[in-house]
């Protein structure tokens, strides 16, 4: 491979032509490649805005954006290229901001020259001498602050020749959150600066929410499609194990530079980093983003979808479908969680509303053992369905999910032997909603569990060493 010289390769001399106003896209879509063999003037406008949107179902925030959402808009230029910035800060935001971009040389990557207040914009030019995926991200004071509200996204510099096709080119950028509540405690919440500090993350997510790519909102290929992902992460604490399950990259340009590894089954992405992930798909079926790093894929959101279609491969892998178990509440996502929250949050909460979100959660959090059908495996994991035990004493049932149980137990007159986790992870709604639904499922009849009662339970018990809080 040649050497490409780095930036003393990258000038190309003055922009040629007319000035390009920049091609901006939202998470996951990318611009076009720009397809062009000189260097050009090429201006962008990003636009900041302090918005409150959903990380969570029912869980809304207050994110500081390049451009409305997270991660910001995705710029893409060419090796060479004069980049005129303008930063505008709309007149509605309450904070002062500015824009440091990895692709620039110069000292602060543009950010003492963009340091703009509420209702003004400012602008900095620069000439991009290195190719590569950068990150660029606000760094007004305090910095950690900005970031961790979502003040992140992606340029790309192309090579001067470009990169081959591929058939999809998707946006992808992993950041961490601090929150007061816990992780999926409704309601608008707080970000939390001593969380932040403590590098204690309540939400880990892809394009600023755990919704952002799954169920209907997936990436989407076809069975021989190949695909490029420009993946990035924004942190501010957190690095990244950047892993696809179900698939192998065969390309990863490591850390967005030049070079890249081949048959990579996780990539490291450092906080501030890059990098692009390209594979082919030879079997259909639904491949999930995940950061490695596990929890935070299945207890703090860092879980994404890549839905395929087309012909079974049955001579590659003869295997079943979306593992439903594993996959959690996100394998048939539904907006009964949001609902539930949403009318809670007017003091309008149902007993149905509760049943429908507690199903869903059910699925996720207690069916691997007590089954979908809440019949139990016998022997092993004693039914819910038609229990004497869990229907004789509303308050002893919400204490075994908070707590979990050990030693003997009769359920319908079989004995089990076995021992419970305590689920107190999950917060007092969802254990409400969980248990309104077991205690009224499958020939069961029994009234509401609500919020409060989970609360008092929580209060008033002890939790087992190690249970989270
Ligand atoms: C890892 C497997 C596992 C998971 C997950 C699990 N349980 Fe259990 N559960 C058990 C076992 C095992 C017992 C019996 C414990 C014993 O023998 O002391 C039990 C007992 C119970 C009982 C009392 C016995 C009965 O059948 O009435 C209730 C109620 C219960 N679980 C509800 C839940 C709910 C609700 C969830 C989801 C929030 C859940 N469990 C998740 C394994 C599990
Ligand atoms: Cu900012």
């Amino acid at each position: 491979m040649p050497d490409t010289g780095g930036s003393a390769k990258g000038d190309f001399g003055s922009p040629r032509g007319d000035p390009i106003e920049a091609v901006l896209t939202q998470a996951p879509e990318l611009p076009p490649p720009t397809k062009r063999d000189y260097p050009a003037k090429v201006v962008v406008h990003l636009e900041v805005k302090e918005v409150v949107l959903p990380i969570a179902d029912g869980v809304d925030y207050t994110f500081w954006t390049f451009g409305g959402q997270v991660p910001g808009k995705f710029i893409r230029v060419r090796q060479g290229d004069t980049v005129e910035l303008h930063l505008q800060n709309h007149p509605d935001n309450k904070m002062p901001h500015n824009i440091d971009l990895h692709a620039v040389t110069g000292p602060g990557g543009g950010a003492t020259s963009t340091f703009t207040a509420p209702g003004h914009e400012s602008q900095f030019t620069f000439k991009a001498l290195n190719q590569g995926l950068f990150v660029y991200h606000c760094a007004t004071a305090p910095v950690g602050m900005h970031i961790a509200n979502g003040m992140y996204g992606l340029i790309f510099v192309e090579p001067p020749e470009g990169l081959p096709p591929v058939d999809h080119e998707y946006y992808v950028m992993q950041g961490d959150f601090y929150t007061v509540g816990k992780y999926r405690a409704k309601g608008l919440q707080p970000f939390d600066m001593q969380k932040a500090i403590e590098e204690n993350a309540t939400y880990v997510v892809f394009n600023g929410s755990e919704d952002s790519l799954v169920g209907e909102k997936a990436l989407k290929a076809k069975v021989g499609e190949t695909i490029r992902l420009f993946i990035g992460n924004g942190g501010p604490n957190l690095v990244s194990s950047f892993h696809v399950i179900g698939e192998i990259f065969d390309r990863v340009y490591q850390e967005g530079g030049t070079r890249y590894q081949e048959n990579v089954q996780t990539t490291l992405v450092p906080a501030g980093g890059s990098a692009i992930v390209e594979y082919k798909i030879e079997v259909p079926g639904t491949y999930i983003l995940v950061d490695h790093s596990i929890f935070r894929a299945f207890n703090k959101g860092a879980l994404g979808m890549m839905k395929v279609e087309g012909e079974e491969r049955k001579d590659i892998y003869s295997g079943k479908e979306v593992d439903s178990d594993y996959l959690a509440d996100k394998a048939a996502p539904s907006q009964a969680v949001a609902k539930a929250a949403e009318k809670m949050k007017e003091g309008e909460l149902t007993g149905d509303l509760q049943i429908a979100a507690g199903k869903t959660l059910f699925q996720g959090t207690c069916s691997t053992c007590h089954q979908a059908n809440g019949e139990g495996i016998e022997g092993v994991f004693p039914p819910l369905a038609k229990s004497d035990f869990l229907m004789a004493d509303k308050g002893r049932s919400i204490e075994i999910v908070l707590n979990g149980l050990e030693g003997s137990v009769v359920v319908n007159g079989k004995p089990y032997h076995s021992v419970m986790p305590p689920m107190s992870q999950l917060n007092d709604d969802e254990i409400a909603n969980i248990l309104t639904y077991v205690r009224n499922s499958w020939g069961n009849q029994g009234e509401v569990v609500s919020p409060a009662e989970v609360q008092a339970v929580r209060e008033k018990t002890a939790r087992p060493p190690g249970a989270a809080k």
